[in-house]
């Protein structure tokens, strides 16, 4: 299995909604969460980098869909955090709308690394991104974010109910604790993805099944 070098990762363009993302090909892992749960933080951290994908402490700050290359082909993707209590409600049923069909229709969409806050986990909306993503046959590592909030008791308590409530959704779904300020978890962040990366990219998977 190659180890990618995610130091290398580079922005490629923001884009206002699924239809100005470019073309359907490669292979691309999305990061995605409620507004403030540390998807950027997360994604700083994994490339090694303090400025690539920006954080706030402004929850909806990444209103565009974000894409940044590891290696030609391959990418990550920083979506808009949802459930943003001050955003309005049609623009919030708009955007829930868009991630259904960016997880329904990308076909090089392999992965979907779900962020939560470790001390509110599994809220509706998540729920709704984990079922999504099952449905549509995409794997999910769910990242328990800010677990430095938590001391390490609490911390593998909180895991384990998590481990065992994903379960009712009978996907490929990994749990593991996260924090961008302790490095927690990195590791096996880099492997999961290193593991998606190095399959072969869902659309050559389809026109080979024809
Ligand atoms: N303690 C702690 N705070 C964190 C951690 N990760 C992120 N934060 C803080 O949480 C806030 C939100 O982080 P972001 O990475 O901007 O969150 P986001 O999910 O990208 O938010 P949106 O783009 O608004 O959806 C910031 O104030 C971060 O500093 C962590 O591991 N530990
Ligand atoms: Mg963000």
């Amino acid at each position: 299995m190659t180890t990618l070098n995610y130091q290398q990762t580079h922005f490629i363009l923001s884009a206002p909604d699924i239809r100005h993302l470019p073309s359907d090909t490669g292979i691309e892992v999305a990061f995605a969460g409620r507004s403030n749960a540390g998807k950027s933080s997360a994604l700083n951290t994994l490339t090694n980098q303090k400025g690539l994908a920006r954080t706030s402490k402004t929850p909806g700050r990444t209103q565009l869909i974000n894409l940044f290359e590891v290696v030609e082909g391959k990418r990550v993707v920083d979506l808009p955090g949802y459930g943003y209590a001050e955003v309005p409600e049609e623009m919030k049923l708009k955007w829930q709308r868009a991630l259904g069909e960016y997880l329904e229709k990308r076909l090089c969409l392999k992965g979907l690394v779900v962020l939560m806050d470790i001390r509110h986990p599994l809220k509706d909306l998540d729920k709704q991104m984990i079922e999504w993503a099952v449905d549509s046959n995409i794997e999910i590592l769910v990242l328990l974010t800010k677990a430095d909030k938590l001391a390490s008791g609490a911390r593998k308590a909180q895991l384990n109910t998590v481990r065992e409530a994903v379960q009712a959704f009978n996907g490929d779904i990994q749990v593991e604790a996260f924090s961008s300020l302790k490095k927690i978890g990195v590791d096996k962040l880099r492997q999961k993805l290193d593991t998606w990366y190095s399959e072969i990219a869902p659309q050559e998977e389809e026109s080979e099944a024809e």
